[in-house]
């Protein structure tokens, strides 16, 4: 039997487990990339290892979500994490570089080989056949120490592409695409390898924005074979010699095979709020809107920005509308500058953002009370834009820069002749904002430096003999990590101090809960399907620890989130019967009695008392030997100190 494109780069970094579906795999990393958000934290967990210096090929820190520096906080703790990569071997690119995403595809990535990062966007690397996963910080600390990373041997899904996408139709549609037929939770346990003719008329920049964008299909990861198309890229990056090919053997097998054709998609939205409530713009129909956003990680290539200044080009933007645009890199904003395209843009009127996550994480461009915005971004969650009822719609860099011109939802095949915008023979590379770490022999002469804003992990204690504490929150399907820890301006430069961050946790959902957990002591939270989609932040799981939580009862996970549950020594339970969702309510006493010994004895079915009511609630807890040493350890941290 043979491999596919997945299979063959799991079996080639496998350091424990076998390729069962479900079973825990050990894969080594090549290669581990974090952004400021969550690289604080994530560097903070790589000194309380201990390791020296790092173990990887290559690890790299990216500054580009929190450069909106409103307070000397988020310039701390770009000064903390170019210092302690200094210190201990991990390039730093500078503030200004570019979002992680896009540089790593355009200067590091290799196919074949492995990339975790502090990310949920980090699958991107997919686009050039890596296997590009998104983790917690923890995890990433731990494989940049030379760690193993762990995950429960995925399902294999094989898109088939065929045809040609129809001019005006662009790669944004064929994501939006997948998301309307597999839902957000649809790859959950999965990865997503794209197959077929379709594939080579698709460019490497394209072929991101979909394995981007399957994060939002809570996919373990996407993947595209790497061909000759890879290796053209790569040559116009200077990195020829990084290139290997890579395919599916003829004879692989897949769990689950979806068709596409190309040539009959049309250009869509996914409609507030949530990525997977798709519309074609014909359906939406001639709407009025207020903003337009055009950048991220999915959406900001060379190739999408030449495309919006094209049609750009000698128009002005709609007197209703705003519209913002950020180059995902140095070397995208450079090449525009270079050619003429960026005086195109900014001619029309444009407002230019430096190249970093921006609008997409609440950075800045929240649309007016109620506000209409099409981006070209991955997320669309309510209040995410930092405007609580901003209507977000997802769509094209195509789609969101006609409807710019027009002032309402314009479909791109309305304007004439398709442009054609070829991938340069040579990308204007230049990695001068890279900043290479000290020599090992000298790393004792760096000091790490950290501000007051800086404050240490919270603290641990092993799991208890048994729990018995009150409910603090219930909530519904479908919770993001958004709800749980938001983030936006006023958050994020907070994300290396806990407790003060704490203070938000949840406040979306209920704004009392953190003064109620504290008030509480220690307490459980119970949740729906799909509960902590999105992002990979640890602080979802942090700000919980910190607030007293020991357990989240839920029906079902995501798979990063329920990694960083375990990492944080919380207990992540589902109900047997998703109908005992119904039998608990907020404030319930509930117990989990003699719970150390059940995870010990290997157990993996326990009951859940509800001392209010009397029920006896089956709840469900699946771990691995060394998932079950963690939770009893209280985290991976004391259990990577305790394991040396
Ligand atoms: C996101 O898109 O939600 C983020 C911000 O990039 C997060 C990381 C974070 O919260 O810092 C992600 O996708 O993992
Ligand atoms: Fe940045 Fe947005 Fe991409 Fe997250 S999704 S990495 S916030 S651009």
């Amino acid at each position: 039997m043979g491999y596919t494109i997945a299979q063959k780069i799991i079996k080639a970094h496998l350091l424990s487990g076998d390729m069962t579906v479900g079973s825990e795999v050990g894969l080594k990393i090549d290669q581990t990339l974090t952004q400021d958000a969550t690289g604080t934290m994530a560097y903070l967990e790589f000194e309380a290892i201990g390791v020296p210096r790092v173990k990887t090929e290559k690890s790299v820190a990216y500054i580009d979500h929190n450069t909106l520096q409103t307070g000397f906080e988020n310039a701390d703790d770009h000064r903390y994490i170019q210092s302690v990569c200094n210190k201990h071997g991990i390039y730093f690119s500078r503030p200004g570089n570019g979002i992680c995403h896009q540089v790593h595809l355009e200067r590091f990535g290799k196919p074949g080989k492995t990339l975790i990062g502090s990310d949920s966007h980090t699958p991107t690397g997919g686009g050039i056949g890596m296997l590009a996963i998104g983790a917690g910080g923890l995890d990433v600390a731990v494989a940049m120490g030379g760690g193993a990373y762990y995950i429960q041997m995925p399902k294999m899904v094989r898109i088939n592409l065929s045809g040609k996408l129809q001019p005006w139709v662009s790669a944004k549609d064929i994501i939006l695409e997948v998301l309307r037929i597999m839902s957000v939770k649809g790859g959950v346990g999965k990865i997503i390898e794209y197959g077929g003719e379709g594939v080579k008329t698709l460019t490497v920049p394209e072929r991101a924005t979909i394995t981007n964008m399957g994060a939002e299909l809570g996919a373990t990861t996407s993947v595209f074979p790497s061909d000759e198309i890879t290796k053209s890229f790569m040559a116009a990056q200077g990195r020829e010699e990084d290139w290997v090919a890579l395919a599916a053997d003829d004879d692989a097998v897949y769990d689950e095979v979806i068709n596409i054709n190309l040539s009959e998609l049309v250009p869509m939205a996914a409609c507030p709020h949530s990525p997977d409530n798709i519309k074609t713009i014909e359906e939406i129909g001639p709407q009025p809107i207020d903003q337009v956003c055009i950048g991220s990680c999915t959406n900001s290539s060379y190739l999408d920005l030449m495309r919006v200044a094209a049609i750009l080009k000698g128009k002005t933007v709609n007197p209703k509308v705003s519209l913002a645009i950020a180059p995902g890199s140095k070397q995208v904003y450079n090449m525009l500058a270079r050619n003429g395209a960026l005086a195109d843009i900014i001619e029309a009127g444009a407002r230019i953002l430096e190249c970093a996550c921006g609008p997409c994480i609440g950075m800045g461009q929240s649309p007016n009370s109620k506000g209409i915005s099409l981006r070209t971004f991955n997320r669309n969650f309510e209040g995410r834009s930092g405007t609580r009822d901003g209507q977000i719609y997802l769509v094209s860099p195509e789609t969101a820069a006609a409807s710019a011109l027009t002032g309402v939802f314009t479909d791109p095949r309305t304007l004439g002749d398709a442009v054609n915008i070829p991938l340069p023979e040579k990308f204007e590379y230049n990695d001068n904002m890279v900043i290479a770490p000290v020599a090992e022999e000298d790393m004792d002469s760096v000091e790490v430096l950290r501000g007051p804003n800086i404050k240490p992990y919270p603290a641990t204690a092993p799991l208890q003999d048994s729990i018995d504490v009150p409910c603090s929150l219930k909530v519904g399907d479908n919770i993001t990590t958004d709800h749980i820890m938001p983030a936006g301006a006023k958050i994020l430069p907070l994300r290396s101090n806990i407790p003060a961050i704490s203070e938000h946790c949840f406040t979306v959902c209920d704004k009392d809960f953190p003064a109620r957990a504290k008030q509480l002591g220690s307490s459980i939270i119970v949740g729906g399907i799909n509960y902590g989609q999105g992002s990979s932040r640890e602080h979802a799981a942090l700000a919980p620890l910190y607030l007293g939580i020991k357990a989240v009862v839920v029906k079902s996970f995501a798979r990063i989130h329920r990694a960083n549950l375990i990492n944080a020594g919380i207990l992540p339970l589902t109900f047997v019967n998703a109908e005992d969702y119904d039998a608990i309510s907020e404030g319930d006493e509930l117990a989990l009695p003699d719970i150390r010994k059940s995870i010990a004895d290997g157990k993996e079915e326990f009951l859940l008392i509800n001392k209010t009511t009397g029920k006896e609630i089956p709840v469900q807890c699946e771990l691995s030997g060394r998932t079950r040493d963690i939770i009893l350890a209280g985290g991976l941290l004391d259990y990577t100190k305790n394991h040396g």
